[in-house]
């Protein structure tokens, strides 16, 4: 019997790195990066730096340590933060702000669609007061993971920095997939980044690079940010064998970013015709999609594995499912038809 073909949509950080990354990375020039000798690391923060329209840029393992460097370079031990209640930052890096930055977590409401509600933040802001923590930093993401990729405009960026600014607060963005955003809204993501004083985005998610990402800001704050990663032990000597895969991903990936668009949006629509399911494909911007599965199926993710359709879950019935580069538009047809069948069997 052909062995069945696993289709994998619990994220799209599983993407394997293409052979034209391969080959770049083989061929690398490299030098010691904590000695700032590496051409081609220097080369990948110089091209992250200039896509976001920011002084400089500094290469990072990951996403969750270019968050926590953001907070460290923006606070001081005490301060409290502003994150929505549905970050990522809040959710699932380990609480690494409160732990390591010593800063106070608040949160305001998310919105479904990922903001956060001017007023609200406004409000949030603490004044000047003998028993307060100092309130110094706002915290956005776009996309929003834990709200189904949702994409938050250029305009609503503006406008909830402006808030924060005038307050006295700096405003950083998980921007782990903000390429996502930029080519949903078909705007270059330094309109999405310019708003904002520091901000990280992720290069092995959709654009498939192996590991990385980039904490962009002017040369002062990226100067801090050094300090700070040495000091969390990312200091990476030839880094360039993997900047190189980011170059790669930069320079080539970012368009096709739009396929897997297309194929969440084909993946919500086959959902919304099985039996039971719930999405609302409003909602359904980017490459994740978030459903609901029907009452009357227990224990839908293994099940679903079992039959080689892998999903994360979200919690109670919800699931979430991220489209990326391994699954095509076929894979999205052949898991729906999986699902139907798993669906009906259960019914
Ligand atoms: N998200 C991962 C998991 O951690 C949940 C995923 O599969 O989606 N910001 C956002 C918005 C993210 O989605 C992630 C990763 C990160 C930061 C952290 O990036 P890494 O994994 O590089 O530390």
């Amino acid at each position: 019997m052909p062995s069945m073909k696993i289709i994998d949509l619990r994220s799209d950080t599983i993407t394997l790195p293409t052979d034209e990354m391969r080959k770049a990375m083989y061929e690398a020039e490299l030098g010691d990066d904590v000695l700032r000798e590496d051409p081609t690391v220097k080369r990948l923060e110089e091209l992250a730096a200039e896509m976001m329209g920011k002084e400089t840029a500094l290469f990072t393992p990951s996403g969750t340590m270019s968050n926590l460097i953001g907070v460290l370079v923006n606070t001081r031990p005490g301060d409290e933060i502003i994150v929505g209640s549905e970050a990522h930052m809040l959710w699932y890096e380990v609480g690494g702000a409160s732990a390591l930055g010593g800063v106070v977590i608040r949160t305001v409401p998310n919105e479904p669609d990922g903001r956060l509600d001017p007023d609200i933040v406004a409000q949030t802001i603490r004044g000047d007061n003998i028993h307060f923590p100092p309130t110094t930093l706002l915290c956005l993401e776009n996309t929003h993971n834990r709200c189904g990729g949702a994409v938050l405009t250029p305009e609503y960026t503006s406008t909830i920095a402006r808030i924060a600014h005038e307050r006295g607060l700096r405003v950083h963005l998980d921007g782990a997939r903000i390429f996502n955003a930029a080519v949903a809204l078909g705007v270059p993501a330094r309109k999405l980044a310019e708003p904002v004083d520091t901000l990280g985005f992720c290069l092995s998610k959709g654009l498939s690079a192996p590991v990385g990402s980039l904490f962009c800001s002017t040369r002062e704050c990226v100067e801090k940010a050094r300090k700070w990663r040495k000091m969390l032990g990312g200091g990476m000597r030839q880094a360039g064998v993997i900047a190189a895969a980011g170059i790669v991903a930069l320079e080539k990936m970012v368009e096709r970013l739009a396929e897997d668009h297309a194929n969440a949006r084909r993946f919500a629509e086959g959902l919304s015709s099985i039996p039971g399911i719930t999405v609302n494909l409003e909602r359904v911007q980017t490459n994740i999609v978030n459903f609901e599965f029907p009452s009357n199926v227990a224990d839908f993710v293994p099940r679903a594995a079992a039959r080689g359709v892998k999903f994360n879950s979200r919690g109670g019935r919800w699931v979430r499912a991220v489209t990326n580069r391994m699954v095509s538009a076929g894979d999205i047809d052949e898991a729906l038809g999986r699902l139907e069948k798993l669906v009906r069997e259960a019914g």
